[in-house]
């Protein structure tokens, strides 16, 4: 019997423990990096203006980080996709902008934001996790993170969500300063999404 068991521990497949998914989504108005941090994230450089991922209504890429592994999105519109693929949402990841050569005033990626929220909190759980990230940081004259927090109204947002789902929960937000192109703030965002569903994990 022992040399059955022997045998079949051998094969990689019997040993994998069963790890969870965790769906990130990358969402945010056109042209704000969406795209440049997926793949930072996931190849650990800035595609810049090539070709990869361009193009395309979504992109997905699977990536582990701390023993997790995450599928990560990039959806332009969330339901669509949300729906066709059954998905669940774990952390949500608006990018915005914080160059001053942005393409959209923080009212109009405001006004973006709360739509892509609602629509969103479809397809979250019970929690909530939503990460701003403030990217083109290596740009000179970006908006400082407060100027963003402010204009987003962030510190209403929990409310904004009590008001828009089904359910009264725990939302977890912050707002982090990244660069696709130098790597700035990658990791503690990565960080920040570990600490975050580790943290979901306990509650649970
Ligand atoms: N300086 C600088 N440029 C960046 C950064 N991230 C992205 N870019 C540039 O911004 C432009 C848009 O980047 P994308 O990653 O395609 O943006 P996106 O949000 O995916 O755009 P769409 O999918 O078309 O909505 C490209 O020219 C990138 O090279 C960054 O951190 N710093
Ligand atoms: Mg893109």
């Amino acid at each position: 019997m022992n040399i059955i068991k022997d045998y079949f521990s051998n094969w990689s497949i019997f040993n994998q423990k069963q790890t969870r998914n965790y769906n990130v989504v990358f969402t945010g108005m056109t042209g704000v990096g969406k795209t440049s941090l997926l793949y930072k994230m996931k190849l650990g450089e800035f595609i810049g203006d090539s070709d990869i991922g361009r193009g395309t209504m979504y992109n997905v890429e699977y990536y582990s980080f701390r023993d997790r592994q995450f599928t990560l999105w990039e959806l332009k519109t969330i339901s669509p996709h949300a729906t066709h693929v059954n998905l669940k949402i774990d952390v949500l990841i608006l990018v915005v902008d914080s160059s001053n050569d942005r393409l959209h005033t923080l009212q109009e990626t405001k006004q973006y934001f709360y739509d892509a929220l609602k629509d969103a909190l479809q397809y979250s759980g019970e929690q909530t996790s939503i990460l701003i990230l403030a990217n083109k940081c290596d740009q000179p004259n970006t908006s400082i993170l407060k100027e963003i927090e402010d204009q987003l109204e962030l510190p209403l947002l929990n409310n904004y969500i009590d008001n828009n789902s089904s359910t009264k929960s725990n939302h977890l937000w912050h707002i982090q300063a990244v660069s696709a192109k130098s790597g700035y703030g990658i990791d503690e965002s990565l960080d920040w999404i570990s600490n975050i569903l580790e943290l979901q994990q306990q509650n649970y």
